[in-house]
């Protein structure tokens, strides 16, 4: 039995020194509750109030963070305030539209647990009748599934940041407009028309900040309701593309790459090392771009350097 035991040890310790142990060994139960909010929120620099639906109060919702591997039990609270119902749809999660992601009426909570079993940057939303119309309120977000390793193809960031687009439209009840793409007049980035562009908007705040050289990785989410997002960083080269965020499904030195409507990927950018630039990051379809789809870098030596890093890779 001992010299049974030794054996499983030592191979097991040479398991992990080669890299073959399996995610599992790790893989950890996350919890996450969301609660569905029908309230205003702000959707510029400015201070514009809109009748939202959300998860838990915020365009977009929070942002969920797990390794491959884990399993993600999650609750819906849908309180009993709201007028609808709402439900979410993980497009990380392989499970059934009927149940998991069926619809929850007010005063009742839904709870399900999926394992993220793929790598990668998956949207998540709102699936209620009309799905249009939640969407287009508010009720997106992002789920992070780390792959297992960095590794030489896909590596560690200085940086992360997420951002996610999505098309506003101002008239709230009208979803058979929204189902045409018609009276869209703006483009939101993490819920703001140009969130962090101050030079297009002289109310913004702020930007996304690294140091000269710093390898950048953007998770960006097309949660448009109608419109392919044309992801290209003006005065710079994505590095590296990560189709869908998946480090085996990579690209390299792309300018332009197309974003699927509920689709995303990961884009590297690494600036010039030796002095400080700036980049505009654009959804270059330019009546996206001019209507708030334009988002500020800045590669400076002084870049505050709690951004992009913790909690901080989505910034309110
Ligand atoms: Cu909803």
């Amino acid at each position: 039995m001992k010299l049974f035991k030794t054996a499983m040890l030592s191979f097991a310790a040479i398991a992990m020194l080669v890299g073959l142990s399996a995610p599992s060994a790790m893989a950890k139960t996350v919890k996450v509750t969301m609660t569905a909010m029908e309230s205003d929120v702000v959707i510029d620099n400015k201070g514009t109030k809109y009748p939202a639906w959300t998860y838990d109060g915020t365009i977009p919702g929070k942002v969920v963070r797990v390794n491959v591997g884990d399993t993600v039990d999650f609750t819906l609270i849908n309180p009993k305030s709201n007028k609808n119902s709402h439900s979410i749809d993980f497009h990380a999660a392989e499970v059934d539209v009927l149940n998991e992601f069926g619809a929850v009426r007010p005063g009742h909570n839904k709870h399900f647990i999926f394992k993220a079993q793929r790598a990668g940057v998956w949207m998540y939303h709102c699936g209620a009748n009309p799905m249009v119309q939640h969407i287009a309120r508010g009720m997106y977000g992002v789920i992070l599934v780390n792959p297992k390793r960095y590794t030489k193809a896909y590596p560690k960031p200085d940086r992360e940041y997420v951002l996610i687009q999505s098309q506003y439209f101002p008239d709230a009840e009208n979803y058979a407009a929204m189902l045409e793409n018609k009276g869209w007049t703006n483009a939101l980035i993490n819920g703001k028309i140009f969130n962090y562009d101050p030079v297009h908007d002289p109310n913004a705040t702020k930007v996304l900040m690294a140091k000269p050289g710093e390898r950048v990785r953007i998770f960006f989410v097309n949660a448009n309701i109608n419109m392919p997002v044309a992801f290209h960083p003006i005065a710079g080269i994505w590095d590296r593309v990560f189709v869908n965020g998946n480090p085996k499904n990579v690209l390299y030195d792309v300018q332009t790459y197309g974003v699927p409507v509920a689709g995303a990927s990961v884009f590297d950018i690494v600036s010039p090392a030796d002095h400080a630039t700036n980049n505009a990051i654009v959804d270059h379809t330019m009546s996206a771009a001019l209507r708030g789809a334009i988002t500020v870098l800045m590669n400076r030596p002084d870049a505050d350097p709690k951004l992009g890093k913790g909690d901080n890779i989505l910034i309110r």
